[in-house]
Protein backbone atom coordinates (compact mmCIF):
# COMPACT_ATOMS: atom_id res chain seq x y z
CA UNK A 1 0.00 0.00 0.00
CA UNK A 2 2.66 2.49 0.56
CA UNK A 3 4.54 1.89 -2.42
CA UNK A 4 1.08 2.49 -4.01
CA UNK A 5 1.26 5.74 -2.01
CA UNK A 6 4.76 6.75 -3.39
CA UNK A 7 4.09 5.89 -7.06
CA UNK A 8 0.78 7.85 -6.48
CA UNK A 9 2.28 11.25 -7.21
CA UNK A 10 5.08 9.97 -9.78
CA UNK A 11 2.53 8.90 -11.87
CA UNK A 12 0.14 11.86 -11.47
CA UNK A 13 3.36 14.14 -12.26
CA UNK A 14 3.53 12.02 -15.39
CA UNK A 15 0.26 12.43 -16.51
CA UNK A 16 0.08 15.85 -16.15
CA UNK A 17 3.60 16.01 -18.29
CA UNK A 18 1.85 13.96 -21.11
CA UNK A 19 -0.97 17.02 -20.58
CA UNK A 20 0.96 19.85 -20.82
CA UNK A 21 2.99 18.44 -24.18
CA UNK A 22 0.27 17.37 -25.97
CA UNK A 23 -1.57 20.76 -25.41
CA UNK A 24 1.31 22.82 -26.86
CA UNK A 25 -0.13 22.77 -30.07
CA UNK A 26 -1.52 20.24 -32.76
CA UNK A 27 -0.07 17.39 -35.34
CA UNK A 28 3.15 17.41 -36.69
CA UNK A 29 5.01 18.69 -39.95
CA UNK A 30 8.13 17.10 -41.77
CA UNK A 31 10.70 18.42 -43.63
CA UNK A 32 11.46 15.86 -46.06
CA UNK A 33 12.36 15.45 -50.08
CA UNK A 34 10.50 14.57 -53.43
CA UNK A 35 11.80 11.23 -52.85
CA UNK A 36 11.39 10.47 -49.37
CA UNK A 37 7.83 11.01 -47.97
CA UNK A 38 6.60 10.22 -45.98
CA UNK A 39 9.85 9.77 -44.11
CA UNK A 40 11.62 13.33 -42.62
CA UNK A 41 14.41 14.07 -43.83
CA UNK A 42 16.03 17.07 -42.19
CA UNK A 43 19.63 17.52 -43.44
CA UNK A 44 19.89 19.36 -47.25
CA UNK A 45 22.64 20.78 -49.53
CA UNK A 46 22.96 24.21 -50.39
CA UNK A 47 20.62 24.80 -53.69
CA UNK A 48 18.36 21.53 -52.75
CA UNK A 49 14.78 21.28 -52.95
CA UNK A 50 12.72 21.29 -49.65
CA UNK A 51 9.20 19.58 -49.03
CA UNK A 52 6.77 19.30 -46.25
CA UNK A 53 3.92 16.75 -45.52
CA UNK A 54 1.60 17.48 -42.61
CA UNK A 55 0.12 14.99 -40.02
CA UNK A 56 -2.69 15.37 -37.56
CA UNK A 57 -3.49 18.70 -37.80
CA UNK A 58 -7.03 19.94 -37.56
CA UNK A 59 -9.48 17.98 -40.55
CA UNK A 60 -10.81 19.94 -43.46
CA UNK A 61 -9.13 23.43 -42.51
CA UNK A 62 -6.80 25.55 -44.10
CA UNK A 63 -3.44 26.18 -43.05
CA UNK A 64 -0.53 29.12 -44.02
CA UNK A 65 2.36 27.27 -43.62
CA UNK A 66 6.12 29.06 -44.53
CA UNK A 67 9.92 28.36 -43.16
CA UNK A 68 11.57 30.44 -40.34
CA UNK A 69 14.62 31.18 -39.42
CA UNK A 70 15.59 28.46 -36.15
CA UNK A 71 13.54 29.57 -32.93
CA UNK A 72 15.28 27.62 -29.76
CA UNK A 73 12.01 28.37 -28.41
CA UNK A 74 8.85 28.39 -29.27
CA UNK A 75 6.06 29.78 -26.37
CA UNK A 76 2.41 29.78 -26.86
CA UNK A 77 1.52 33.23 -27.24
CA UNK A 78 4.81 34.71 -29.03
CA UNK A 79 4.38 36.49 -32.84
CA UNK A 80 5.03 34.15 -35.43
CA UNK A 81 8.30 34.89 -37.21
CA UNK A 82 8.43 36.46 -40.57
CA UNK A 83 9.11 34.12 -43.97
CA UNK A 84 12.64 33.12 -44.86
CA UNK A 85 13.06 35.49 -48.25
CA UNK A 86 12.73 33.08 -51.14
CA UNK A 87 11.20 30.57 -49.68
CA UNK A 88 7.54 29.49 -50.44
CA UNK A 89 4.51 30.28 -48.72
CA UNK A 90 2.19 27.91 -48.81
CA UNK A 91 -1.75 27.56 -48.37
CA UNK A 92 -2.70 24.52 -47.93
CA UNK A 93 -6.34 23.05 -46.90
CA UNK A 94 -6.04 19.22 -44.78
CA UNK A 95 -7.90 16.48 -45.61
CA UNK A 96 -10.43 14.90 -43.02
CA UNK A 97 -7.39 12.92 -41.30
CA UNK A 98 -5.73 16.13 -40.80
CA UNK A 99 -3.47 15.41 -43.15
CA UNK A 100 -1.21 17.15 -45.80
CA UNK A 101 0.88 15.41 -48.45
CA UNK A 102 4.57 16.76 -49.63
CA UNK A 103 4.05 20.66 -51.03
CA UNK A 104 7.78 22.38 -52.12
CA UNK A 105 8.45 24.69 -49.95
CA UNK A 106 11.78 25.58 -51.18
CA UNK A 107 13.18 25.55 -54.56
CA UNK A 108 16.72 26.62 -53.46
CA UNK A 109 18.24 25.87 -50.20
CA UNK A 110 20.44 28.09 -48.55
CA UNK A 111 22.83 26.74 -45.93
CA UNK A 112 21.33 27.67 -42.57
CA UNK A 113 18.93 26.19 -39.29
CA UNK A 114 15.28 26.31 -40.02
CA UNK A 115 12.46 25.40 -38.56
CA UNK A 116 8.85 25.37 -40.43
CA UNK A 117 5.11 26.55 -39.52
CA UNK A 118 1.95 25.65 -39.93
CA UNK A 119 -0.34 29.05 -38.79
CA UNK A 120 -4.42 27.80 -38.58
CA UNK A 121 -6.38 30.04 -40.67
CA UNK A 122 -9.64 28.72 -38.78
CA UNK A 123 -8.87 28.50 -35.71
CA UNK A 124 -6.70 30.85 -32.46
CA UNK A 125 -4.98 34.00 -33.39
CA UNK A 126 -3.79 33.83 -37.24
CA UNK A 127 0.18 35.43 -36.91
CA UNK A 128 0.56 34.05 -33.13
CA UNK A 129 1.63 30.44 -32.61
CA UNK A 130 -1.32 28.56 -30.26
CA UNK A 131 -2.22 25.62 -29.71
CA UNK A 132 -4.25 25.21 -33.25
CA UNK A 133 -0.91 25.80 -35.08
CA UNK A 134 2.07 22.86 -35.89
CA UNK A 135 5.88 22.85 -36.41
CA UNK A 136 8.68 21.34 -37.45
CA UNK A 137 11.12 21.54 -34.71
CA UNK A 138 13.62 20.79 -32.90
CA UNK A 139 15.39 17.42 -34.79
CA UNK A 140 18.78 18.37 -35.61
CA UNK A 141 21.66 21.38 -34.84
CA UNK A 142 19.96 20.83 -31.87
CA UNK A 143 16.30 22.95 -32.09
CA UNK A 144 15.96 23.04 -35.69
CA UNK A 145 13.58 21.42 -37.87
CA UNK A 146 16.01 21.33 -40.85
CA UNK A 147 19.26 22.05 -41.36
CA UNK A 148 20.81 23.32 -44.93
CA UNK A 149 24.75 22.32 -44.92
CA UNK A 150 27.42 24.92 -45.58
CA UNK A 151 29.06 24.67 -48.51
CA UNK A 152 32.60 24.08 -48.46
CA UNK A 153 34.66 27.23 -49.90
CA UNK A 154 35.74 26.78 -53.40
CA UNK A 155 39.36 28.69 -52.64
CA UNK A 156 39.76 26.14 -49.00
CA UNK A 157 38.85 23.49 -51.47
CA UNK A 158 41.59 24.50 -54.33
CA UNK A 159 44.41 25.26 -51.57
CA UNK A 160 43.78 22.05 -50.57
CA UNK A 161 44.14 20.51 -53.86
CA UNK A 162 47.35 22.65 -54.73
CA UNK A 163 48.76 21.54 -51.32
CA UNK A 164 48.57 17.52 -52.40
CA UNK A 165 49.23 18.20 -55.55
CA UNK A 166 52.58 20.00 -54.75
CA UNK A 167 52.82 16.82 -52.05
CA UNK A 168 52.48 14.24 -54.80
CA UNK A 169 55.07 15.86 -57.04
CA UNK A 170 57.49 16.10 -54.31
CA UNK A 171 57.15 12.37 -53.84
CA UNK A 172 57.55 11.58 -57.59
CA UNK A 173 61.19 13.54 -57.69
CA UNK A 174 64.28 11.11 -56.96
CA1 LIG B 1 13.60 25.30 -33.42
CA1 LIG C 1 12.30 18.23 -39.70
Amino acid sequence: MKKILLLLPIVMLFAMSCVLVQANDIGTLRSTTVANPPNEVNLFNPGQEVYVLGLGLLPNTWYDVWIVVDQPNWILGMPLPPQVPGTIRLAIRTDAMGNFPINKIWAFAVPGQYDIVADCQQAGAIGMYDMFDSLDDFETQVTAGFFVIPQVPLGTVMVLFACFAAFCIRRKKP
